[in-house]
């Protein structure tokens, strides 16, 4: 429908156009319309366009003016400005281990009733046989460039807190991630006690029992450079993982090791996928590596590899 025609001495582009009619044209496009009027408002390009006006109701061309004298961009219709990265962790240190049985169904070692009424096994790298995915690993972006107000404050509204649960003596679920802004919470289901304990970087240790059947809030200073572990010191197989940031880009993997980060303002951005561990499975430790972020589209870093264990 639409070819570039000659470029004239005065800068502008002919743009050869085969709509049925000049009131077709400018019906289709209303920025077109708004680099007309602006033509008529500068006398050498109204002469120009003036000059062509004829030209185009005979042969349907159409001038656009050089981008120095076009609208302000800002006043353009919104378009996509975000887009998703997403990939896979994968396992590739050799056989999947046999993951160990910390606590068997009615284990005699163990007190609390409640603990055993299923068996625990150890969750710290849980890999899917099938996919080879490894779940609960962290990918997240590291100091994301771009604006991502909008998007920051619609998932503190949307989740003002994140809520870890204690189940049959293990955390539920066993890996979370923290907005700063949001509210930690540790509650208890379980007719016994446990507690909380953690040595975080930026916001100190922690060492608190959550009461029986009750709750408690963990006050966050400051976001964590990296994922905290998580442990409660009666039950020593209860582990699991938090990670506190200060901003929306950030997830845990799935059973099949699959992650996704939506929102993501376009240009250059710096991933990180860890795993407790595996440590970094991206390139680049703690910077990450570097994906490049196109809006209205799906940046596919493809499988993530766990190549050692720690
Ligand atoms: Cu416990």
């Amino acid at each position: 429908m639409i070819g570039l025609g000659l470029v004239p001495s005065d800068g502008s582009v002919v743009i050869n156009y085969n709509a049925a009619s000049l009131s077709d044209l400018f019906s289709m496009n209303p920025r077109i319309r708004t680099e007309i009027a602006m033509n008529r408002s500068q006398p050498q390009v109204r002469r120009n366009f003036l000059a062509r006006i004829g030209a185009l109701a005979a042969s349907a061309s159409m001038v656009i003016v050089p981008a120095s004298l076009q609208a302000d961009p800002s006043k353009a219709p919104a378009a996509a400005t975000t887009g998703t990265i997403k990939g896979r962790l994968v396992y590739a240190a050799g056989p999947i281990p046999t993951p160990k049985v910390e606590v068997k169904k009615d284990d005699p070692r163990v007190k609390d009733a409640i603990c055993k009424v299923e068996e625990h096994v150890n969750r710290e790298l849980v890999i899917d046989p099938a996919t080879k995915g490894v779940a609960n690993g962290f990918a997240y972006l590291v100091k994301p460039t771009g604006d991502y107000a909008a998007t920051e404050k619609e998932l503190l509204a949307k989740n003002p807190q994140v809520v870890f649960d204690q189940v049959h003596c293990e955390f539920i679920p066993y890996a979370a991630v923290v907005h700063k802004d949001q509210k930690l919470i540790f509650k208890s289901s379980d007719p016994v006690g446990h507690n909380i304990r953690f040595n975080s970087f930026a916001n100190g240790g922690f060492n608190q029992m959550v009461p029986t059947n009750g709750q408690l809030t963990i006050p966050i200073k400051k976001e964590e450079r990296r994922p905290t572990p998580l442990e409660c010191s009666i039950h020593p197989w209860m582990t699991g993982y938090f990670f506190i940031v200060d901003h929306p880009f950030a997830v845990v993997t799935k059973p099949d090791g699959s992650f996704e980060i939506s929102g993501v303002p376009a240009g250059p951005q710096q991933l990180v996928v860890w795993q407790g561990k595996g440590g970094y499975a991206t390139e680049g430790g703690n910077k990450g590596m570097k994906v490049e972020v196109k809006a209205g589209e799906v940046s596919d870093v493809g499988d993530v590899k766990i190549t050692k264990i720690k």
